[in-house]
């Protein structure tokens, strides 16, 4: 295997590292966790981080008082606990962001806990996790799953080049 091979699978390879090692896990609120207490700004909280499709959230509260429902935009604005689109209880939920929506709205159900304030709007960045596109102005946000596709694309044909050039020597 020539040297410049061998440094272009290296990087490669660098590259692939890199990427799959970005994923990050965000626990909500810090250290007040999801509660109703001390009146934490959920979205200001949000609003300090950047998130991306296939991070993870982790909710940790005392389920004896709380629980997470993700809901739709508009139940996220009214509050309505009725119609979630998912159900967390354990106290130490786990929930990833892969893919899908450019947001995910998440509020408590116990009857008046959204309302004071227990609710989190999580906007995921335009940009996938795997590797920035190298033009000059990124997508709209409402792109986000379609570059996040493209970004794993991209992935996928690295690892295939590497592949290509190991087996050709
Ligand atoms: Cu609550």
């Amino acid at each position: 295997m020539g040297s410049s091979t061998k440094a272009l699978v290296f990087f490669l390879v660098t590259m692939i590292a890199a990427a799959s090692s970005m994923a990050a896990t965000y626990d909500v609120g810090d250290a007040s966790g999801w509660t109703i207490m001390g009146g934490v700004n959920y979205n200001k909280w949000a609003s300090s981080k950047t998130f991306h499709a296939g991070d993870t959230l982790r909710f940790v509260y005392n389920r004896d008082f709380h629980n997470v429902l993700q809901v739709t935009s508009s139940d996220y604005e009214s509050c309505t606990t009725t119609a979630p689109l998912a159900t967390y209880a354990t106290g130490n939920d786990a929930i990833s962001i892969m893919g899908g929506d450019d947001h995910f709205y998440f509020i408590c159900g116990i009857p008046g806990h959204c309302e004071m304030g227990q609710k989190v709007d999580i906007q995921v960045a335009a940009q996938g996790p795997a590797i920035s596109p190298t033009s000059a102005t990124p997508p709209p946000p409402s792109k986000s799953s379609a570059s996040y596709l493209l970004s794993s694309s991209l992935l996928v044909g690295l690892v295939g080049a590497a592949t290509y050039l190991i087996s050709m020597h």
